[in-house]
């Protein structure tokens, strides 16, 4: 029997093939959830689409998350169709392009807000408009870098939109306890998706990441899906407000190992 039969996720943040949400809806549904999935704008339908057929999944719902309105449609759906619901996953980030270079003291008041309004406040709205709907034992998730604690050059406000999201899982974590639901973010590594498109230095990052790591591995969308599977199941239902790892060990490091060992 699967680690989550009988449990609906909700998954928001399918682009393509390459995101973290597709490896979390891909380990779902092999461990026999039902899976709804949630996408930001009409471009990406045709991407989107074949990928939930591919898995069953026909609740496949458009929804900006800087719009309240479109929040509230897609709940709306979801309890027509669902009633009541077991996992949320928020796999959503972005700020502006020419914020991820250069001086993180040039990030303009406009970037600053839309960094943290997709990628922060959109955390907190989708877990309030979903808290009437959520089952007790539940669990929300959502998915987090280590450039919140430490500086990565170029990644600049999104650092900064991290710590406010890891922050926020906290004080969602303590909110959500009363009705036994649980709240966590994922910290992944560095993982090729189409949010990394295009990230200058991205492939020297991945390197120096590899050489780094104690595990001597990249991350995968699949390793991400394993994890949301843990911190989405019973496995994990003493586990709240916490930023799990899955860098294959990157963050424990101080100094490099450069093989002296
Ligand atoms: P991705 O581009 O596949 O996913 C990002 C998603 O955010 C896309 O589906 C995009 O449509 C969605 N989005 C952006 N603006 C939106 C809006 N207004 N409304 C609704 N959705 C919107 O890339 P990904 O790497 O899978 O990113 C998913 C999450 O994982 C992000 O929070 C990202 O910061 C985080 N993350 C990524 C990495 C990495 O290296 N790729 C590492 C750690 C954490
Ligand atoms: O969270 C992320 C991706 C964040 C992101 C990326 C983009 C690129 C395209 C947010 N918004 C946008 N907007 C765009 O227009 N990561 C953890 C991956 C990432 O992005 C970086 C990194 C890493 C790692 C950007 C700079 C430096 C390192």
């Amino acid at each position: 029997m699967g680690l989550l039969e009988g449990k609906t996720a909700l998954i928001f943040g399918l682009a393509n093939k390459n995101s973290i949400a597709w490896g979390v809806a891909q380990a779902f549904k092999r461990e026999g959830a039902t899976i709804g999935i949630s996408y930001a704008g009409e471009i990406l339908k045709r991407r989107v689409e074949p990928l939930a057929e591919s898995i069953g999944c026909d609740f496949v719902e458009e929804c900006d998350v800087s719009k309240d309105e479109d929040i509230e449609s897609v709940v709306a759906k979801a309890k027509k169709r669902f009633g009541k619901i077991d996992i949320l996953v928020h796999s959503i980030g972005f700020a502006n392009r020419d914020e991820l270079r250069g001086p993180f003291y040039n990030t303009s008041r406009e970037g600053f807000h839309l960094a943290m309004d997709i990628s922060v406040y959109s955390f907190v709205a989708l877990a309030r408009a979903f808290q009437p709907l959520m089952n007790p034992g539940g669990a929300i998730l959502t998915m987090t870098y280590a450039g919140s604690v430490k500086v990565t050059p170029n990644y600049n406000v999104m650092g900064i939109a991290k710590a406010a999201l890891e922050a926020s899982t906290r004080y969602l974590a303590y909110d959500f306890g009363k009705q036994n639901v649980r709240v966590n973010a994922i910290s992944a590594g560095p993982i090729r998706t189409l949010a990394a498109a295009g990230v200058g230095g991205f492939k020297t990052m991945y390197k120096a990441f590899e050489e780094m790591a104690p595990l001597h591995e990249n991350i995968t969308t699949e390793d991400v899906g394993n994890a949301a599977i843990f911190l989405s199941s019973d496995l994990s239902a003493r586990t709240t407000g916490e930023v799990f790892y899955v860098d294959s060990g990157y963050n424990i490091m101080g100094v490099p190992g450069m093989g002296i060992e």
